[in-house]
């Protein structure tokens, strides 16, 4: 069991007041998280005693730097059932990761006739790139309905599957509708298809344990700052045989094996894909983040935000809200509303008054909301710190909206 007060020690933001005086309940953990003592320290040690860029230095702070910096790549290949660091390339984010895989296959592989398979609860960052690819190669982009409860629809997912399938690009988690996905089937289907599958963890790997040995899929892309680490830093892990099978992303410094004025050879996996000076400091941050998040144990993670789902739902049901998207068994910690006669983002900034925070709006996800006849949504998106009685201060804020419109 994970004591959420003993935690919310660790993280001195909570600690302030905000909206004149009123105790801070954060509830945006979809968009970030808030950051524990270890990882600031972490960090700030990093900075007092050992700044040095990596892998070129033959200096002392170099060579720590060097080594703290491997050890961040080694420490989130544990977290995620990699195989090795090679197979763990840092990104600024997770958008950027997903755009790694989209220009450096996407774009250089896929011909007019091919096929794309999404679907339509993607975040713009696992859409934008796929719609641009399709249409600077002339591929086709295949979008996958949901179910009526908001589930991927995995008759349409196998129909959509043919011989033209080349690539697969699924989230593990809809940060909008809770949705969890079922994905290692949907790597099983996409392989048989011959597809390369790729899966957004944005809202997965923080929030459960990741395996990807055990499902299996070719890459897996998510942010560190949605998991109690620094932003600036993204994660692709990508199968060794891929990667290796892959031109690189971005070209400059560190990727190169050499170069001459006809031109470069390409460094060792998966330093390939970091062109330029890398994210050492976050790296630093990252590896704290996961240290932290393992203590806690990423199973007690994910019972204690279904627990706080549960009681969300309980609440809500006292009051005239529409909760988007399936019960609390098939869902992740977090639950978006829609509240009839008042538009979402006069309910946030109500809910601000009452120092409550939540994100307000299409989350990132407009194509979802176009599906599903919805212009915006308040959302709550609970984590380690968030306790019981932060979802009540949520439902009584929302209550508290309602007499204000005098509904
Ligand atoms: N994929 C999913 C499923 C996400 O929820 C997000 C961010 C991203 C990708 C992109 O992550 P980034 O770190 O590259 O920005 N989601 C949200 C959100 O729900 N509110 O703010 C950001």
């Amino acid at each position: 069991m994970l004591d959420a007060k003993a935690v919310r020690r660790d993280f001195p933001i909570l600690d302030r007041k905000v909206s004149g005086g009123k105790p801070l309940v954060y509830l945006d953990n979809a968009a970030t998280t808030q950051k524990p003592t270890q990882v600031i320290d972490a960090m700030d040690r990093y900075y007092r005693e050992t700044n040095s860029n990596v892998h070129r230095s033959i200096h002392e702070l170099g060579e720590r730097a060097t080594e703290q910096y491997v050890a961040a790549h080694e420490r989130v290949a544990e977290f995620i059932g990699a195989s090795s660091y090679e197979e763990i390339v840092f990104t600024k984010n997770c958008t950027e990761a997903l755009n790694l895989v989209a220009y450096s296959r996407g774009l250089r592989e896929l011909k007019p006739g091919d096929e794309v398979v999404i679907s339509q609860m993607e975040h713009h960052s696992n859409f934008v790139p796929w719609l641009e690819v399709c249409r600077l190669t002339g591929a086709k982009l295949r979008i996958v309905p949901l179910t009526p409860e908001g589930m991927l629809d995995m008759a349409a997912y196998e129909a959509a599957l043919s011989r033209r399938t080349r690539l697969v690009s699924l989230t593990a988690m809809s940060n909008v509708l809770g949705t969890i996905t079922p994905v290692k089937e949907i790597v099983k289907l996409g392989h048989e298809a011959g597809a390369t599958v790729i899966i957004d963890g944005a809202q997965s790997v923080p929030h459960s344990a990741t395996d990807v040995r055990a499902t299996g899929e070719d890459f897996l892309a998510f942010s560190a700052h949605k998991m109690l680490g620094p932003t600036g830093i993204g994660v692709l892990y990508g199968r060794r045989e891929k990667l290796l099978e892959m031109e690189p992303f971005l070209f400059g410094g560190e990727m190169i094996g050499r170069v001459t004025n006809e031109g470069a050879t390409w460094n060792d996996l998966p330093w390939k894909f970091e062109a330029g000076t890398p994210v050492i400091a976050e790296a630093v941050g990252l590896h704290a983040a996961i240290d932290y998040l393992d203590a806690l144990g990423m199973d007690a993670i994910h019972q204690h935000e279904r627990k706080l789902v549960e009681r969300a739902f309980e609440r809500l049901a006292h009051l005239p809200v529409k909760i988007i998207g399936p019960p609390p068994s098939k869902r992740g910690g977090l639950v978006a509303v829609e509240m009839e006669g008042i538009h979402a983002h006069d309910l946030a900034s109500l809910l601000n008054d009452q120092g409550v925070a939540v994100r307000a709006g299409h989350h990132c996800a407009q194509p979802l909301m176009n599906a599903l006849g919805i212009a915006s949504t308040v959302r709550a998106s609970f984590y380690v710190y968030n306790t019981p009685a932060e979802v009540d201060a949520f439902v009584a804020a929302l209550e508290h909206a309602r007499k204000v419109f005098q509904l």
